[in-house]
């Protein structure tokens, strides 16, 4: 009696290897001796993805049919990583794949690294918004995500003679395994044209939008699984085409072109992810991406409760939404539109049913990156939002007026329509006025915002606001990236804590003790190595494990000052200079992040690390004392090769002006020691390690204020002080540029004469606390002591607190345990 497994369900290292065979061919067409890696690595994911299948559509037919509330989470942006290894950790079947694969003449980690990681996001808020994707599914929460299938996610990023070069990311090039087109879910989405209005029969006043054309949104679904549970739930990514396939026969010549232009128009709208993340670029085509997720998401919503018999009344009682900021805020008109015009709700009906389910979450206090639209371009994309977006204003107002009565300051500020030269739509103003709960993202970003962007907002709803800190996923960022130092826990506490972040407080005990510490310091060491066997793949450089990795990577951006960690190199490579036998802590600096392509200060940043590098690492005085790295096209992927190995983790932006920051509890939570400023998620991060564990210096963000407010003049800051006007006299007088002097010149100019960051201003200190750090690294049990106290006392920063934290207190949503259906 030979009990054969099925070959897409079985789970066992024999039913793994024929189903990865049969993909082979029967999905490839491929037998062994012509496969390709990318054969192979489809091969493996299709039989992962046939192991999620049974979760997924049990997750889908539960909720669908069921009476439970649904979060949607409505984001442009997800920044996912590579899904293969997750899925295998999360499905616990990691160990057996690794053995098929091996036993079919492969490496895992091998095909793992063949796969191309959708980069549908720029930074921080994209991968927040795919850890809470990650914990919704594994604390077993109906949810779905929303959100554009760009078929070029963010630019791949080269560097050429130190400046950073772009490449289009052709992500789906070879396919993608992991999602499933639902050609039969689609939307059709109006856009421009103009309103009709009459009076119908009944005497009601009709609004008749006649839209210049009409884009379709087709489904394209990824399932995310939750680690270790039966809960698959979805991302559900939209692509624009043409509403219809025309019929070549009807067409003469003109007509053909035009239509095929049509075509193409349709295509565009989810072509490219724009690569800026705190600017905003006013360009219609964003506009016309933002509807049209929205539209076809609330569509999709909308369709969803129908179909289940439910009244479109009830709306917010199966449907809960989260704006991930406000680029998906027009979501509001958008959901005011279909109630009113197509399921004919009267406004008060339609309102309460709006402000009932949608909440909006800020990300940013940088003035730069608050949306607004011109409203003459608004008009031409989304004419009849533009009324329903009057009519909200029009009774808000109202409110206003006999909450402030006679304070002008207050009715201007809070209304949705901004007047300046040109009139302008305030989409942060949309958000807050069309949802019923507002919240940021750290609690200093969460009472700054309440004192200044969104002031008036919180004298006039206090009750709306509340915190909500951000977390990252352990599961990616511990289990799959640092699988070494994972084990090394779980044999000392168990594994329960990749679920329950906070009993790493049980490895507090160990921080003393010298056995463990030991074993803690290998594995960091081991993990550098590995880094360096990459850096020297990557770059061909060499550089000494042994030394502090002394990490930065993060988007470049003059407020996170890329720029402040150059001048400190600079300086230590000075004193080296001076004193060629100066006993000095080796240094490895390693940056890593892209610059949005038209942002030209954060590009000349890119250079300078890239110059000093240069000539630091080719200086024979230095003796590979320090290294300078620029590690390129940093995503995902990367990140979960460097993170591991850091020992340092730089977080040094201006106090005030980071909202969390998701980088610095990762790196923390890998056991690196933080220097940093109290801004955003720093300061709870200290609080919880323990300012003894943290290095901290700089200004606050309440003496940033003051001392702008006083007349900043960092001109002063560079003349009083020897070590720091060296520095910027060397970069000015072209050492680093073969004595090209105009290089550099207008970042110089920007920190001598305006310095918004206050980088100078932090110099002193920041070279400060940063010796001090060269003493904590020589002493290395006590180093191995702080490490070991940072990752034990990182608990909170789990995205599973802060999922766990929106349910309770935001969306008011349970757990739904799934049964699986056969
Ligand atoms: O909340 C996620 C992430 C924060 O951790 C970062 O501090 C913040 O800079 C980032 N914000 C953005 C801004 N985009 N917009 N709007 O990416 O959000």
């Amino acid at each position: 009696n030979i009990l054969v497994e099925d070959a897409r369900t079985g789970l066992s290292v024999d039913a793994l290897k024929r189903a990865i065979s049969n993909n082979l061919f029967y999905v490839q067409g491929k037998y062994p001796e012509i496969a390709t890696r990318n054969d192979y690595f489809m091969a493996i994911s299709y039989a992962v993805r046939d192991r999620m299948l049974q979760r997924w559509t049990s997750s889908v037919r539960q909720y669908i049919s069921g009476k439970n509330k649904i979060v949607s989470y409505l984001s442009a942006e997800y920044l996912l990583g590579p899904h293969l290894a997750n899925n295998l950790i999360n499905l616990d079947i990691y160990s057996q794949m690794e053995q098929a694969v091996k036993e079919l003449g492969f490496s895992l980690d091998w095909l793992i690294d063949k796969e191309v990681e959708p980069g549908l996001g720029n930074g921080g808020l994209g991968r927040l918004a795919a850890c809470y994707m990650d914990s919704l599914a594994s604390l077993e929460v109906p949810a779905i995500g929303y959100g554009i299938r760009y078929q070029f996610g963010i630019f791949e990023q080269a560097i050429s003679d130190g400046w950073q070069v772009e490449d289009t990311d052709n992500w789906l090039r070879r396919g993608n395994p992991w999602e499933i087109a639902r050609r039969e879910i689609s939307y059709d989405v109006k856009l421009g044209g103009h309103v009709q209005r009459y009076i119908d029969e009944k005497g009601k006043l009709i609004n008749n939008w006649i839209p210049g054309w009409v884009v379709k949104g087709v489904a394209y679904d990824t399932p995310i699984l939750g680690y270790k549970v039966n809960t698959a739930n979805t991302l559900r990514l939209w692509k624009s085409e043409a509403p219809r396939t025309f019929d070549f026969q009807s067409f003469n010549a003109g007509e053909y072109s035009n239509a095929v232009n049509q075509k193409i128009i349709c295509e565009n709208i989810s072509k490219v992810l724009y690569p800026n993340d705190e600017q905003i670029e006013g360009k219609k085509l964003r506009l016309q991406q933002q509807y049209f997720f929205v539209s076809c998401s609330l569509q999709d919503m909308i369709n969803i409760h129908l179909r289940s018999g439910d009244k479109i009344e009830n709306f917010y009682e199966k449907f809960v939404v989260q704006l991930n900021d406000t680029h998906p805020s027009i979501g509001i008109a958008e959901m005011m539109r279909l109630l009113l015009d197509v399921h004919r709700m009267e406004w008060d009906d339609a309102w309460k049913v709006t402000t009932k389910t949608f909440a909006y979450t800020n990300h940013t206090l940088l003035p730069e990156a608050l949306e607004t639209w011109d409203l003459e371009l608004f008009a031409s994309v989304l004419p009849r939002h533009l009324d329903i977006i009057y009519e909200i204003n029009k009774r808000f107002l109202v409110d206003v007026t006999l909450k402030f009565f006679g304070n002008h300051q207050k009715i201007d500020s809070l209304s949705l329509i901004g007047e300046g030269r040109r009139k302008y739509i305030k989409m942060a103003n949309l958000a807050s006025v069309g949802s019923f709960a507002i919240n940021g993202v750290a609690s200093l970003h969460t009472e700054l915002l309440k004192k200044t962007v969104l002031k008036d907002w919180y004298e006039f709803s206090p009750e709306k606001f509340s915190n909500k800190t951000n977390g990252v996923t352990p599961r990616r960022w511990m289990v799959l990236s640092n699988p070494q130092l994972t084990k090394l826990i779980t044999s000392k506490i168990g594994d329960t804590w990749i679920k329950h972040l906070e009993e790493l407080k049980g490895l507090e005990k160990y921080a003393e003790d010298p056995e463990f510490q030991q074993a803690w310091m290998e594995v960091k060491l081991e993990q550098k190595k590995k880094l360096t066997r990459k850096i020297h793949g990557t770059l061909g450089m060499i550089v000494n494990p042994e030394s502090l990795f002394d990490i930065q990577v993060k988007r470049i951006h003059e407020y996170k000052r890329q720029h402040l960690n150059v001048l400190h190199i600079i300086t230590l490579y000075n004193r080296i200079k001076r004193n060629p036998d100066i006993d000095i802590v080796p240094r490895t600096f390693i940056f890593a992040g892209k610059s949005a392509p038209g942002y030209r200060k954060a590009k000349l940043i890119i250079k300078l690390i890239n110059a000093v590098g240069k000539v630091v690492n080719n200086d024979p005085d230095v003796k590979d004392r320090l290294k300078v790295v620029f590690y390129p096209n940093y995503n995902v992927t990367n990140a979960q090769k460097i993170y591991p190995a850091a020992d340092l983790s730089e977080q040094i932006s201006t106090a005030g002006k980071e909202a969390s920051g998701t980088g610095n509890m990762k790196l923390s939570l890998n056991g690196a020691l933080t220097v940093g400023t109290l801004d955003g998620a720093n300061v709870e991060i200290r609080e919880c390690v323990g300012e003894e564990n943290f290095f901290l210096f700089g200004l606050t963000a309440d003496e940033v204020e003051k001392t702008k407010s006083e007349g900043y003049r960092p001109w002063e800051y560079y003349k009083n002080n020897k070590y720091l006007r060296e520095v910027i006299d060397q970069i000015n007088d072209g050492y680093f540029s073969q004595l090209d002097q105009l290089i550099f010149k207008e970042l110089t100019d920007s920190l001598l004469y305006d310095d918004q960051f206050m980088v100078l201003a932090d110099y002193q200190s920041y070279v400060e606390i940063q010796d001090k750090i060269d003493e904590a690294f020589r002493d290395k049990s006590n180093w191995a002591r702080m490490s070991i106290l940072n990752t034990a006392r990182m608990g909170k920063f789990s995205s599973d607190r802060s999922i766990r934290e929106y349910c309770n207190e935001i969306w008011k949503v349970e757990s739904v345990p799934v049964e699986l259906i056969d």
